[in-house]
């Protein structure tokens, strides 16, 4: 063992949350698969409360290639591949799921790519041939890779058959030449540094067999594929917009077909116009609320009691928002402008208005 003497040629980042029973077997794997060359690798841990940073310190002080970065109040899994990265000297930088689900007897060739001057980035990729997506529980899952594959290969720059990996390579230099453009929002840290790449930027994908985690469970979830919107619409704002700002206002869309939907049906019921509109708009706020919950404040997450408090001043936000909706559109209407251009502006109003009370007020 080369124990941690000689530089390391390649720093494999494992992201980690909850991941603690995998930790000692991946460290093993990476000790048999990387012979032949010096490595290091940083697991990065949310501070999960299954000790999982503990369990890679204890390994950490007999085995000077395992290092650990405890970050805490912070969750996502792009940022802490950012900063895993950022810890290492190494010039070719890896990162690799805690679960074992990565082959890690492709991390060498991968790296011997990038070595010898073949490629900047290189991808395992479930879907050229030789590699396989069998890993990926449950049919649902499967339809939600897919179709994330398909969204991201329409704008990216590169053609690539699997640009939701998580698993790949990239040249140190590479990095630190996209990381002023990264939006480190969501899960899918290649694509953004795909997306934030030069089309000079060589890109070589490697046949991998993804295998089911060991031992766990996945933090993929629906909101995932709602995260990855909100990079593709920050990417194509190209970063003007804050991020958390346009995710509010996609969710705010989605409160507007609730808003509709709801109406809609209550009226078929032979609910009178006002009061399916009064159930339409409770609808879209107490969805609003949920999904940006779950998803635009999702580090900041409200449960339990603050959940209720936070509730009701998001739907007193909301309703003098609506008020001052239409108060502004008024005005607009009647200093001249025209009813479609009125109401717009007063749906801007009322988005900034909702944005800037949440931001401040609800989720703090
Ligand atoms: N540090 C950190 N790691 C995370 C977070 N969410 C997921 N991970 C890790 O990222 C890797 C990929 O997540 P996983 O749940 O396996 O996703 P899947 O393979 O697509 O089902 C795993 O090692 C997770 O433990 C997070 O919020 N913070
Ligand atoms: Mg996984």
């Amino acid at each position: 063992m080369s124990a941690g003497l000689l530089p390391a040629d390649i720093t494999v980042v494992v992201p980690c949350y909850n991941e603690a029973p995998n930790v000692p077997v991946l460290v093993e794997a990476l000790d048999r698969a990387m012979i032949g060359c010096c490595w290091e690798v940083v697991f990065v841990d949310d501070n999960s409360p299954d000790g999982t940073a503990g369990v890679v310190s204890e390994i950490a002080r007999r085995d000077a290639r395992v290092r650990v970065i405890r970050r805490v109040g912070r969750r996502g899994l792009s940022t802490a591949v950012i900063e895993g990265f950022l810890s290492s000297s190494a010039p070719v930088l890896a990162v690799m799921d805690g679960d074992l689900q990565h082959d890690e007897a492709n991390l060498v060739p991968m790296m011997r790519l990038i070595s010898a001057g073949d490629a900047d980035i290189v991808v395992a990729s479930r879907h050229v041939a030789g590699g396989t997506n069998a890993g990926l529980s449950g049919s649902w899952r499967r339809v939600l890779s897919d179709s994330g594959i398909r969204a991201a290969q329409m704008i990216l720059p590169h053609r690539l058959t699997d640009p939701m990996s998580g698993f790949f390579a990239i040249r140190r230099v590479t990095f630190l030449e996209v990381l002023p453009s990264l939006s480190g929002t969501g899960f899918k840290i290649l694509l953004d540094l795909v997306m934030s790449s030069g089309k000079r930027t060589r890109i070589v994908e490697v046949p991998s067999v993804f295998r089911p985690r060991l031992a766990g469970e996945s933090k993929l979830d629906v909101v995932v594929l709602l995260q990855f919107a909100m990079m593709l619409a920050d990417k194509l704002c190209h970063g003007l917009l804050p991020t958390r700002f346009i995710a509010f206002g996609l969710v705010g869309l989605i409160g507007v077909s609730v808003n509709l939907a709801v109406a809609a049906v209550a009226r078929s019921f032979g609910v009178d116009f006002a009061a399916a509109q009064l159930w339409g708009t409770a609808a879209a706020i107490l969805a609003n609320f949920q999904l940006n919950n779950t998803l635009t404040y999702r580090d900041r997450r409200l449960r339990k009691g603050r959940l209720w408090g936070g509730l009701a001043i998001f739907s007193i936000a909301c309703s003098l928002g609506a008020v001052a909706n239409i108060g502004v559109a008024r005005m607009a209407y009647a200093s001249g402008g025209h009813w479609d251009e009125a109401s717009a502006v007063g749906a801007v109003i009322g988005v900034v208005w909702n944005y800037a009370i949440a931001s401040t007020l609800v989720w703090r």
